[in-house]
């Protein structure tokens, strides 16, 4: 009787779709618990990659069950395409996959009035996928948003066209902003047939039957903990709890039932979007961390900022997770680096400290780092962290030691093979 969390500690991307994929085998069920069609989770292997955005990222493995729980806001349309997607790989996706009733509807006008925001706030804009995740979530919290388990009742269309109704009165204030709803519904309809045929429940009930009947569940988050809507860099967040917390809420599992967290970070950082980013770089190195990672948004395409890490900010998300197991992600990216730079404080107001403040934003806050020596080793084909070089061993023995937290995998490529195990 378990439920295991696994979430990213930076802003997003981390590498958590490949760590649930690897993870997979030692649980029945996965279970997606937040966010929606703005998460791009990257799974390589067998020579294929394979972009999931609201689908578990176990789905590849036939004997697990997947789960959409009710924290999750759903597009049809994006979702249908994503199950097509699957066809070729033979899922049988009404087996493998179950949706929570309570999960929330991405409507199309969600979409619009997203596009509509970012749009009206010019440079401050949040850098949203534009997808309608914020959108969605605040017909949410606002008591007025519509949910997968809706589709099913007879007076769906009437509660469809009252949301629709009110979204256009707040479209109409947005006066540069045209669009044509009609040519988007159709679509949206049909995905909706198609989602009535698919497998609905009330996944917290089968999560507390599945709890009793000695399953183990894995939670997978999405977006990163420096995205969550309250600990995050508001109001460059997300809209969703992408902490711990938000797998209690996003699938009705108590919090006693939570044994480990898997935190996964990268070995340096990338941000996509708007928003404070302190050991952003704007040099050459940003550059060639960008190149040899590959750090493009698996949603937009959109270019990820990319930096040092940062330890106050990566510390922080421990605590707010409560961290049991650290995994590092695309060391090999770093990799014929001569130095690499570690962010150990900030300078801030005038002093120094090691902790991330209220507010993060480049004049206010100037990184402090540790200089630790890089090295040049390829390490794609590493399988023993043994045969590891001196200089990888002693970063990661050195993060551990300033993190008080185990590192239990280390990332050497994208592939499901190019993972090291170090317990
Ligand atoms: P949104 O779409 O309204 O939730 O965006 C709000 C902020 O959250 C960021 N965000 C993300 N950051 C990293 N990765 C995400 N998923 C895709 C990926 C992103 C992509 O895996 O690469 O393809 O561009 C993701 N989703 C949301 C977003 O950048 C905003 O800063
Ligand atoms: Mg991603």
């Amino acid at each position: 009787m378990a439920v295991d969390v696994l979430l990213g500690l930076q802003w997003g991307d981390e590498g958590k779709g490949k760590i649930v994929d690897v993870l997979t085998r030692n649980y029945d069920i996965i279970a997606r618990f937040q966010g929606g069609p703005n998460a791009g989770h990257t799974l390589e292997f067998e020579g294929h990659k394979h972009v999931l955005h609201t689908i578990p990222s176990g789905v590849f493995h036939p004997e697990s069950s997947n789960v959409i729980g009710n924290g999750v806001v759903i597009d049809p349309v994006i979702f249908k395409k994503e199950i097509d997607n699957l066809k070729v790989h033979n899922v049988d996706v009404n087996k493998v996959l179950k949706i929570s009733r309570k999960a929330h509807l991405i409507l199309p006008s969600h979409r619009l009035l997203d596009a509509a925001s970012e749009a009206a706030k010019g440079k401050n804009k949040i850098g949203s996928t534009l997808k309608g995740i914020g959108p969605t979530y605040m017909d949410k919290t606002g008591r007025n948003g519509l949910r997968v388990g809706d589709i099913e009742q007879d007076d769906f269309k009437e509660r469809y066209d009252a949301l629709v109704a009110k979204h256009e009165q707040i479209l109409m204030h947005y006066t540069d902003f045209e669009y044509d709803l009609k040519s988007i519904e159709d679509e949206w309809f049909a995905a909706i047939d198609f989602l009535r045929s698919l497998t609905l429940i009330d996944s917290e009930h089968f999560m507390h039957k599945s709890l009793r009947e000695g399953k183990t569940i894995l939670a997978e988050g999405a977006q990163g903990s420096l995205l969550d809507i309250d600990f995050g860099s508001y109001p460059f967040v997300t809209s969703s709890t992408t902490t711990c917390a938000g797998s209690c809420t996003g699938l009705g599992i108590a919090p006693n039932k939570i044994r480990k967290v898997f935190g996964i970070f990268k070995a340096y950082c990338t941000r996509v979007g708007s928003g404070p980013f302190p050991t952003e770089l704007f040099d050459e190195t940003g550059k060639e961390l960008r190149a040899k990672g590959n750090e493009f948004g698996a949603t937009t395409g959109r270019e990820r900022r990319c930096g040092w890490l940062d330890l106050p900010a990566l510390k922080y998300a421990i605590d707010v997770n409560g961290v049991t197991n650290l995994i590092m992600m695309k060391s090999d990216v770093l990799s014929g680096f001569p130095t690499i730079k570690v962010c150990t404080a900030y300078r801030y107001k005038g002093t120094e400290i090691d902790y991330l403040p209220y507010r993060t934003d480049e004049n206010l806050v100037e990184p402090i780092y540790t200089e630790l020596p890089g090295w040049n080793e390829d390490i794609t084909k590493l399988e023993n962290f043994d045969d590891a070089p001196q200089n990888l061993k002693d970063y990661v023995a050195y993060l551990q030691e300033e993190l008080g937290v185990p590192i239990t995998i280390v990332s050497v490529g994208p592939d499901r093979k190019q993972t090291i195990v170090l317990e």
